[in-house]
């Protein structure tokens, strides 16, 4: 019998997390109650999905009864554990656990976790087409959009679970031990959650707590904030590095275990299993330096879960990217249209514009301030934007950060930007969307807004 059956679940937040859960402890027998700060109307499709099941419904605001009367609450992961109803629940001492936990208490298959501030999306999705090509069954989830608790409902069985975790995912995480963690790179993001850098560290670290002896930990030597995570590491430790270890030291080039960048060779050299094997990357189709050290985390990664270099040679080849990320979406009047809506904070922004060479670029921007200091993104804007156009509740703010360094329009709305862009732009132009902010100002998430801007850009 389910430990949940007739138990008082309480499921906060019912977007796609809360959906998942709420049909888990249905399933479960569990006596399930919903709460959601937003209107009904506004969660049709939530509602949608779960027609049928016996479910209470509460909307429109948190009703701190609720709560107190719960013996289990599950929060989504755009809940700030701070809210004042789950205050007062954990002084009542009812447990809250993350959909995360949830997921992770009922997984028996290995997890491979990807964490990170970016890269973490395309790395993780690198990783489960590596599992894919090496024949194995990959049920792919987490952050990058399908809640990892489907993987129970669906009740498929894959031979591993690849998981992308967002720091608000890892929260709350105890109980997930993984077989490979990976951690792409730390920069601020999400201050407005956190109030300050390193408890956003250490939201992200603890997936490196949680890793047992027999984890595998691949982290980023080049990232200063990450490489030091190896001095709390208990894990099978592994490295990339876009820099030849030799360069770096000689007894950390003697010790190396992991993934490098030969870029005399301009090949990714892998040393993971002892022997050098070698990767061309004459067919990989993604833009950018950031983009290859994606690759590397995943190379690294899949040779340690002992998927066949072939496998991993077939994904260079042939992998196109994930949607809303550095995305090419057409050409018209000899202009390139890039949507980067998953571009969140300055760091991806830096990134998506670094990975263009020789053309200028009109950047759209803007969007829900997290609290962020865009003026790290000024020198860059200098060097590579002509035209900056700027939206949404950020749009003051970016244009005291960096208004200085390109010629900079602020305007109202998504239409207005993409048709400024385009009216502006001259053949060999590169109009790139890439916001640097949340979206919820104006949008339900990312992926709504880079499907409007594609839609926008292929009614030009
Ligand atoms: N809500 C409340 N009370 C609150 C705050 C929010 O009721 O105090 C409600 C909202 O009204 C909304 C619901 O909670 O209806 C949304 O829950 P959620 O924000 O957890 O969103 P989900 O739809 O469940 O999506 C979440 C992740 N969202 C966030 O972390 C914000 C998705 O990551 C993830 O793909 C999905 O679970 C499946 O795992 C998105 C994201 O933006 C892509 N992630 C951030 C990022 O990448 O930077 C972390």
């Amino acid at each position: 019998m389910s430990k949940y059956k007739g138990k008082k679940v309480l499921v906060v937040g019912f977007g796609v997390s809360g959906v998942a859960v709420a049909k888990y402890m249905a399933k479960q027998g569990a006596k399930v109650t919903v709460v959601d700060s937003k209107q009904k109307t506004d969660l049709a499709e939530s509602v949608h999905a779960c027609e049928g099941l016996k479910l209470e419904y509460e909307f429109g605001k948190h009703n701190p009864k609720t709560f107190h009367s719960a013996e289990l609450i599950v929060v989504s992961p755009g809940i700030p554990l701070n809210i004042k109803p789950l205050e007062e629940a954990r002084e009542k001492h009812i447990p809250i656990m993350s959909e995360i936990e949830l997921a992770v208490t009922g997984i028996k298959e290995p997890i491979v976790a990807v964490t990170g501030t970016n890269g973490k999306t395309t790395t993780t999705a690198l990783i489960g087409e590596m599992f894919k090509a090496d024949g194995r069954s990959v049920f792919v989830g987490g952050n990058i959009g399908k809640p990892l608790t489907d993987y129970l409902n669906e009740g498929q069985k894959a031979s591993v679970v690849v998981a992308e975790l967002s720091s608000f995912q890892l929260e709350l995480t105890d109980k997930l031990i993984p077989a490979a963690a990976v951690f792409t790179n730390l920069e601020e993001d999400h201050l407005d959650r956190y109030g300050d850098f390193q408890s956003y560290v250490n939201a992200k670290k603890r997936l490196l707590k949680v890793c047992d002896k027999n984890s595998f930990v691949i982290l980023n030597h080049d990232c200063a904030h990450i490489s030091r995570f190896s001095e709390e590491n208990v894990g099978k430790l592994m490295w990339f590095t876009k820099r030849n270890p030799s360069s770096i030291g000689e007894a950390f080039s003697e010790d190396f275990v992991g993934v490098y960048w030969d870029s005399k060779t301009k090949r990714i050299v892998s040393k993971v299993t002892g022997k050098e094997e070698f990767y061309d990357l004459s067919q990989f189709k993604l833009f950018g330096e950031h983009n290859r050290e994606n690759l590397m985390a995943a190379i690294s990664t899949a040779r340690a879960m002992g998927v066949d270099p072939k496998a991993i040679q077939s994904v260079i080849n042939t992998f196109k990217g994930v949607p809303h990320r550095l995305e090419f979406i057409r050409k018209k009047d000899g202009v390139f249209f890039f949507n980067d809506s998953k571009g969140t904070n300055v760091m991806s922004v830096q990134k998506s514009l670094a990975a263009f060479s020789a053309n200028p670029i009109i950047l759209i921007a803007g969007g829900k301030d997290k609290g962020t200091d865009f003026t790290p993104l000024a020198d860059l804007v200098s060097k590579k934007c002509k035209i900056l156009i700027l939206l949404g509740e950020a749009k003051e703010k970016m244009n005291r950060a960096m208004g200085d360094f390109a010629e900079t329009y602020l305007v109202g709305t998504f239409e207005e930007a993409v048709l400024l862009a385009y009216q502006k732009s001259r053949s060999g132009d590169i109009i790139l969307l890439s916001p640097g902010c949340a979206s919820y100002d104006m949008f339900k998430n990312y992926e709504e807004r880079g499907q409007y801007f594609r839609k926008l850009v292929s009614q030009l």
